[in-house]
């Protein structure tokens, strides 16, 4: 007969092996195929550049939204993100936040227009400056925030809601 203290130490092995695994990927949530996830949403990069409204127009036509970034963890994964696209060079990317209609520093993000979370932001010094007329929020590949013309071409990247 098999050895008892063998199965116990399979057994063992197993519910360590799995238990790890499953808690390495708890915090990640399952996504449709060709989507990333990150904590408890799934994201998706346009092979497309975007003004800002064709941004929140198509990321809505996937049932998703432009992302918004709230954390410092969350803007280091898009930077990973931004990193692996390759059909443009120019990788900045709209963020869902805007200051049209509003002041320099009166920031509201998604499609409720929230005020913008001021517990984490990540503006270059100096930014917003409103050069010329910029009232959309962008991200340069390196993670820092400008804002710029809603006009601009910029990459759409998708956040599940
Ligand atoms: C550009 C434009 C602005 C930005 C400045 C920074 C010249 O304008 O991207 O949004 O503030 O560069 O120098
Ligand atoms: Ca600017």
């Amino acid at each position: 007969m098999f050895p008892i203290h063998i199965l116990e130490g399979l057994i063992a092995f197993s519910i360590l092996f799995l238990g790890r695994s499953c808690l390495s990927t708890e915090s990640d949530v399952a996504c449709p195929v060709g989507w990333t996830s990150f904590s408890s949403r799934c994201y998706f990069v346009m092979q497309s550049l975007y003004t800002w409204q064709g941004a929140r127009d198509v990321c809505q036509g996937l049932g998703a939204r432009v992302i918004e970034i709230t954390t410092a963890d969350e803007n280091d994964f898009m930077v990973k993100l931004v990193d692996g696209v390759t059909f443009t060079s120019e990788d900045k990317a709209w963020l869902d936040c805007t200051n049209i209609g509003r002041s320099l520093n009166d920031w509201v993000c998604g499609p409720d227009d929230h005020e913008l979370s001021y517990t984490y932001t990540n503006w270059k010094p100096n930014e917003p400056n409103n050069a010329g007329s910029e009232h959309c929020m962008e991200m340069y590949g390196t993670g820092i925030w400008n804002d710029k013309s809603c006009e601009a071409q910029n990459l759409a990247i998708c956040e599940s809601k």
